[in-house]
């Protein structure tokens, strides 16, 4: 981009961002989306005809039938509509997961079945072991280690049942519901001025049209209104979406009758447990919405599309954990309800697409998590440079400028690893291209930054500038592989940052080599173009893949837009932006002799996009109340599956007040993505810009963070194998514990009963930290000790500006690395130090993992995975290293199947002579009189406190061991006597 445009583009900005906030009138609420009045409609209509109310849909008994050895096959009927057919299958898979598809059969046309094929990793297998049993109302198949699992498929009317132990779990069309709007054809419009059927309305300029009916009561406009309700056509703004497929919408009511919170369904500005839409006082009064959206200024608390969209729904109890994922890539909206404390009622509303619902049996949060897991797969090991600190902005104006800030940092001994550039590197906003002006050095400004170990991520956004000059342009144009408008010729064209643009078709698998082919940093034997100036230290950013479209209804495209097969842009919305992430991905996954691991940023996602790297929460605004629920949405993103997340540093919108600014650098260092980004219109607020105190505040919240980059480092690796969230909530860790359920400020790291509540509010000095058991947590930093108790405590934890509330659960073991660096590339041979915090038994465990960071060597055993206990028999507490890559190689990383493993590898040779140089033992009793390693007495301190079994809060008693000559990647046992 020239300077001239940057300035207007700037100035352009500026005035809306100062001059407005989020502007609801450009996008829907439910009442203003056709197929959303409908369904909620149809929910209004339930309600008020009460008991009367009947789902017409039911199980054709004579037609069910049992395949494949156990998938149940039916037909089912809408009495309303006896001329259309409906085919449900239901599948129960290895794992106890049900899957239950409704499509409609022999219909005028196809419904978009694919949305799976995208989010699974694999078709999931069937159990053999199932036994149906058929009765004349029902069939039920009945599993589980004890037989504890029942599920029922009532006939009449259709109603799909899980039951555990004989409590219900979840139910699908208890409410009657469910309804597949068939396809039909477009009516003639009638004679003028006379009488009409509603099958036979048509509906003039989008707006309901009453029909008369005569008597005897129409069924059904009973079930699907008087009214035909923007059937046909439907306008918002300026826009027509002119809809040639008719209605087709989805509507379906899933319940837990027996649990009370719900989470999930990410992504949406609010609360962990999901607040009500419906009721008598709705928190809410729109469903949430799922539908990748470009929302300017979001609100800090609303049911609103953001990003992306997880259509993954927990459902929890003290009792057991439930949830339904319902694999649909269109336009939904979810009300959620509470008849009682202890019941949830959701109503799924979809635009297109079958009904594909897979109900996860639980019984536990981790068993929900692996369950899912196994289907959509679990989040990718990141590059381990990539946990480290990002700085980014919108923009670094120039190659200088980048060099400058590196050198800002390297001055200021300040711990950084990736440097980013927003779209103002490029010229006219063709991203690949830089601006020769401002970057004529690319290759040279990469290599300056690597020089320094660290790494630069470029980004890419999918609008292409429509010239011909541009080659990811041309080449796509000349492949025919752009999204086409609606007539299904020629290319969609919008308006996006470069202007006139066209977007790729990654559904077309004609585009994914081409894709791949653009990313490599080596010139083509072909000789077509590839982005030689790139290297293999450019890592990428995906921003817009919504898409954002300026021009576009809703800020997207439209939804008669046409993709590859035929499907409109209605059908697989959702899921287009995980295409473009996953095939940039692959695409830098691609390059190089040795290949790295890839990191990509993306904002829009779906159920999926764990496997392609890491999101952030968008366009936050710089105040407190997007400060606080920037943490809620990460954590509802990790229920959905996508743990690599992280919200703006700072705020994007905004000038944060210093204050705001560290408590902001506190939250992010205990995000998984720790990411500093701000809007072209903010002063600059690079960490050393800071006045003091605040500069050395931040400065030690960095480092901070890059000491416990093992423990991050091992958290994911437990996440790859497990799905279980790298932040994991409190209902998660204490599922029993109903005061924890709506708990969402504060949060454990992995397995290593880290427990952190960063403060949000401005002037605030302490925090009330609720420890869910009677168990004793040290503070992290000055091993303050905190009793717990069974049914719940709340602790006071100062909070000083320079603190972030942080303690260790008693029974963890933390390595941590405390040397400072500048980047975490230059931490590869530091020694360790463990935190052993005793629990009030005495005991401890943690462990350690640590490869390259950067290969997929590991896929081949080169890596090192240690366990660490602590315990004490009679007066002797022993701490020990084992190796755990021998005792559990299948379950090292995932991706590795490995059956044998070699803890000599060359990896693990490298690290010889890595000492552990300090082992903090907090809670230890007595003073010991002696501290040896092989026999050896050590170095040793001992600070008097309270032990880890005492009844009262006090300093912990601690026992510093300095230097206990022992290798990280050796067995060794330390003995406390
Ligand atoms: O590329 C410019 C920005 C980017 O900095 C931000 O992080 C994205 O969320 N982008 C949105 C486009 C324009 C925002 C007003």
């Amino acid at each position: 981009m020239r300077l001239g445009s940057l300035v207007s583009v700037t100035s352009l900005l500026l005035l809306t961002s100062t001059t407005l906030a989020f502007k609801a009138h450009d996008f829907k609420t439910c009442s203003q989306s056709g197929f959303c009045r409908r369904g909620r409609a149809l929910s209004a209509r339930a309600k008020d005809a009460g008991a009367a109310w009947n789902s017409p849909y039911t199980v054709d008994a004579s037609s069910v039938s049992i395949q494949e050895g156990a998938v149940f096959k039916a037909g089912v009927k809408n009495s309303l509509y006896p001329e259309v057919n409906f085919g449900l299958e239901v599948r129960i898979q290895d794992d106890g997961v049900i899957r239950a598809r409704i499509d409609e059969v022999g219909g005028l046309r196809k419904r978009y079945d694919e949305a799976a094929s995208w989010a699974l990793i694999s078709e999931p297998r069937i159990s053999q072991d199932i036994k149906w049993s058929a009765g004349r109302d029902a069939i039920r198949a009945t599993y589980g280690p004890k037989k504890e699992i029942e599920v029922v498929i009532s006939y009449q009317p259709l109603k799909i049942t899980l039951y555990r132990g004989g409590v219900e779990q979840v139910v699908v069309n208890g409410q009657g519901l469910l309804h597949m709007e068939h396809f039909r054809n477009k009516p003639e419009p009638p004679p003028a001025a006379t009488e009409t059927s509603s099958e036979q309305s048509q509906p003039t300029d989008g707006e309901p049209q009453v029909v008369l009916e005569a008597a005897p009561v129409n069924h059904r406009a009973w079930f699907e209104g008087e009214t035909e309700d923007a059937l046909w056509e439907e306008t918002f703004g300026t826009w027509t979406d002119t809809k040639p497929k008719g209605p087709e919408s989805l509507s379906v009511d899933i319940n837990f009758p027996n649990h009370g919170t719900v989470y999930g369904i990410p992504q949406h500005a609010t609360r962990l447990a999901l607040p009500t839409t419906t009721g008598d006082s709705p928190h809410f009064t729109d469903p949430y919405r799922l539908y990748n959206a470009d929302v300017f200024e979001y609100l800090a608390s609303s049911p609103v599309s953001l990003y992306g969209s997880i259509p993954l729904l927990h459902a929890h109890s003290a009792d057991s954990t439930v949830a339904v994922f319902h694999v649909v890539g269109s336009e939904t909206w979810i009300d959620v309800s509470h008849r009682s404390e202890k019941s949830t009622e959701t109503h799924w509303i979809s635009e297109s697409g079958i009904l594909d619902l897979f109900i996860l049996p639980g019984p536990t949060p981790e068993a929900v998590f692996r369950q899912y897991a196994s289907l959509t797969g679990t989040p990718v090991l990141p590059a381990q440079w990539s946990l480290g600190y990002h700085q980014c902005r919108w923009n670094y104006v120039s190659s200088e400028d980048v060099r400058s800030v590196q050198k800002r940092f390297d001055e200021e001994n300040i711990p950084v690893d990736v440097l980013w550039l927003d779209i103002e590197y490029s010229e006219d906003h063709k991203y690949f291209m830089w601006n020769e002006k401002t970057f004529p050095d690319p290759v040279e400004m990469v290599n300056d930054v690597a020089a320094n170990g660290r790494k630069m991520v470029v980004i890419v956004d999918p609008h292409l500038k429509r010239v011909q000059n541009y080659p990811a342009f041309k080449q796509a144009s000349d492949l025919k592989v752009l999204v086409k408008p609606k007539s299904g010729e020629g290319e969609y064209e919008g308006w996006c940052w470069p202007g006139s643009s066209s977007w790729v078709d990654f559904f077309n698998p004609a585009s994914w080599d081409w894709w791949k082919s653009l990313f490599k940093t080596t010139p083509q034997v072909d000789g077509s173009w590839s982005w030689t100036q790139s290297t293999e230290d450019v890592h990428i950013w995906n921003d817009m893949n919504e898409p954002s479209v300026f021009n576009g209804p809703e800020i997207t495209m439209p939804k008669d837009n046409v993709h590859y097969g035929g499907w409109e842009h209605r059908d697989v919305h959702n899921i287009n932006g995980m295409l473009y992430s996953n095939l940039t991905w692959q695409a830098v996954a691609a390059r190089g002799d040795v290949p790295k691991r890839p990191f990509v940023l993306t904002r829009a996602f779906f159920a999926g996009s764990q496997r392609f790297g890491a999101m952030w929460t968008g366009d936050n605004l710089g105040t407190w109340e997007h400060m606080a629920v920037g943490i809620k949405m990460v954590l509802s993103n990790g229920v959905g599956g996508l743990s690599f997340a992280g919200s703006d540093v700072g705020g994007f919108f905004g000038n944060p007040e210093p204050e705001m600014l560290v408590r902001w650098y506190q939250v992010g260092a205990f995000a998984p993505f720790f990411r500093a980004h701000a809007h072209i219109d903010t002063k600059r607020r690079e960490p050393y810009l800071l006045d003091e105190p605040y500069k050395s505040i931040v400065y030690s919240v960095l480092r901070l963070r890059y000491t416990m980059l093992p423990m991050w480092y091992t958290a994911f690796r437990e996440t790859t194998v497990t799905g279980v969230p790298v932040l994991r909530p409190q209902y998660v860790m204490f599922p029993k514990d109903k005061n924890g359920f709506d708990i969402d400020d504060q949060y454990y790291i992995g397995q290593f009963g880290l427990l952190v509540k960063p403060v949000t509010e401005k002037n605030k000095r302490d925090a009330s930290v609720y420890l869910a058991e009677d168990q004793v947590y040290y503070d992290y930093f000055n091993h303050f000790a905190y009793r717990g108790a069974a049914g719940g405590r709340n602790v006071n934890v100062p909070a000083g500006l320079h603190q972030v509330p942080l303690l260790i659960r008693g029974g963890s073991i933390v390595p941590t690395r405390e040397r400072p660096r500048r980047a975490s590339s230059l931490m590869k041979h530091d020694p360790f130090t463990l935190r052993v915090a005793l629990s009030n038994t005495h005991t401890a465990s943690g462990d350690l993992y640590l490869d390259d960071g950067e290969t997929w060597s590991h896929q081949s055993g080169q890596f090192v995975w240690r366990g660490f206990t602590a315990s004490k028999k009679g007066k002797v507490i022993s701490i020990s290293s084992s190796d755990l890559g021998k005792k559990r190689p299948g379950d090292a990383v995932d991706g590795v199947s490995l059956t044998s493993y070699d803890d000599r590898n060359e990896f693990a040779k490298s690290l010889e002579g890595v000492r552990v140089e300090r082992i903090i033992v907090l809670g230890v009793e007595k003073k010991p009189k002696s501290v040896k390693v092989g026999g050896k007495e050590v170095e040793w301190e001992y600070l008097e406190g309270v032990g880890a079994a005492g009844r009262v809060d006090g300093g912990a008693a601690t026992l510093v061991v300095k230097d206990p000559k022992v290798e990280i990647t050796r067995d060794w046992e330390i003995v406390i006597a």
